[in-house]
């Protein structure tokens, strides 16, 4: 065991304490990993919300990476100071899901909400359990994650962008190349061009979109939509996008996605394509609300709406690989972080995603 500093949630709605916790060791197929940084990305705002529910009190961050520190009994594939990447979906590797190409949506690992696969908890404070958000809980300064979860990488990759790797880039990038597989040529809209979005648009622009259209309500995040490859833009908060989409692609997008996490907007993508086309749903909207979609058009279009789950990845394969695409130029990882933080001002961090202020903050320990 181990005492280490983490950033605990006790209360929806209320800040994070910077405290103290403790660690156990890592049990049979389980690594220690040591934290180098870890993204400030929305989906543990929701948690951080009570828009999705938690058990608490919790750890929260899932986009992280770092170096492994200790290995559990059993554990072959890595080993101490090898580099990784967290991945937030553990995968049994023999479920159906597993065993056909999808671990992404792996059921084979048993445990519940807010524990390591297994049901274990190896967080604590004091004798009282605290949860693992994601079965990472990077935002401490040293995680026990099951193995499957510890994607290696190579050694020269600088483990700070790689962290954007664990959650952003997989789930945008994925979300266009793996999920919807957009054809060379397609026109993509992209409703919500915050650290997700970006990299669907730049995911659209690797995969030879010919019009890709970034939509928000920050002048901001359209400027960096266009750095990242939009190649039109429309401010939710002047035109309808829906409007403006249609006209922009002459009857509506092949494709679009939507990477903000709500009912309306889901809705905003599913009308913005045309006859045939295919809305995708990145964005996780807060749990129990709908989305209301025109059901004749459904079937009269023949649409497709699809939901997005960790951009469909197979993580040991694809984060390497994105990896890779960065280092050759064809991703773009660092301009996506704007900011830089201690942990101790994770609060701080967590208002300015919520003002809509930053590309990507980063947690760095
Ligand atoms: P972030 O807050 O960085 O981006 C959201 C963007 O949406 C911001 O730029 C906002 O300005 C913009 N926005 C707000 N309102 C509107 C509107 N009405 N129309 C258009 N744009 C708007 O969030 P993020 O990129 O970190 O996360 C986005 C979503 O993706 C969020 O719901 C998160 O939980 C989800 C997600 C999903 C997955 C997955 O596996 N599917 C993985 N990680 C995150
Ligand atoms: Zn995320």
């Amino acid at each position: 065991m181990r005492t280490m500093k983490a950033a605990v949630l006790y209360d929806y709605n209320a800040p994070m304490v910077i405290e103290e916790v403790q660690l156990d060791d890592p049990g049979v197929g389980e690594v220690l990993v040591k934290m180098t940084a870890s993204g400030v990305c929305r989906s543990d705002l929701h948690v951080l919300k009570g828009e999705w529910k938690s058990p608490l009190p919790t750890i929260l961050g899932h986009e992280a990476a770092g170096r492994i520190e200790a290995v559990g009994p059993g554990v072959t594939r890595v080993k101490a100071g090898d580099p990784i990447v967290l991945s937030f979906k553990p995968h049994c590797g023999y479920c159906e899901y597993c065993m056909s190409g999808r671990p992404h949506l792996c059921t084979g690992m048993g445990g519940r909400a807010g524990t390591l696969p297994g049901g274990h908890i190896r967080l604590s404070k004091d004798g009282n359990l605290i949860y693992h958000f994601a079965a990472t809980a990077s935002f401490a300064e040293y995680a026990v994650i099951h193995e499957s979860s510890a994607v290696a990488i190579g050694p020269e990759t600088p483990l700070e962008l790689a962290a954007l790797v664990g959650c952003s880039v997989t789930t945008g990038v994925g979300a266009v190349l793996n999920t919807a597989q957009v054809r060379p040529g397609s026109t993509v809209a992209v409703i919500g061009c915050g650290g997700v979005g970006l990299n669907v648009i730049q995911g659209a622009r690797f995969a030879g979109a010919s019009r890709i259209i970034g939509v928000d309500i920050s002048q901001e995040k359209l400027e960096f939509a266009e750095r990242f490859g939009a190649t039109d833009t429309v401010d939710a908060r002047e035109e309808n996008p829906v409007t403006a989409i249609r006209q922009l692609t002459g009857g509506g997008a092949d494709y679009a996605f939507e990477v903000l996490g709500s009912g309306e907007t889901v809705r905003t993508a599913f009308e913005s394509v045309r006859t045939g086309g295919t809305a995708v749903a990145v964005g996780m909207a807060a749990v129990g609300e709908y989305a209301q979609i025109d059901a004749y058009l459904l079937a009269a279009q023949e649409k497709t709406l699809k939901g997005c789950f960790y951009g469909s990845a197979r993580t040991h394969v694809d984060m390497p690989r994105y990896i890779a695409l960065a280092q050759a130029g064809k991703l773009d990882l660092d301009s996506l972080v704007t900011r830089h933080y201690p942990l101790e001002d994770i609060n701080e961090a967590y208002a300015a995603l919520e003002r809509g202020e930053v590309g990507r903050g980063l947690i760095v320990f």
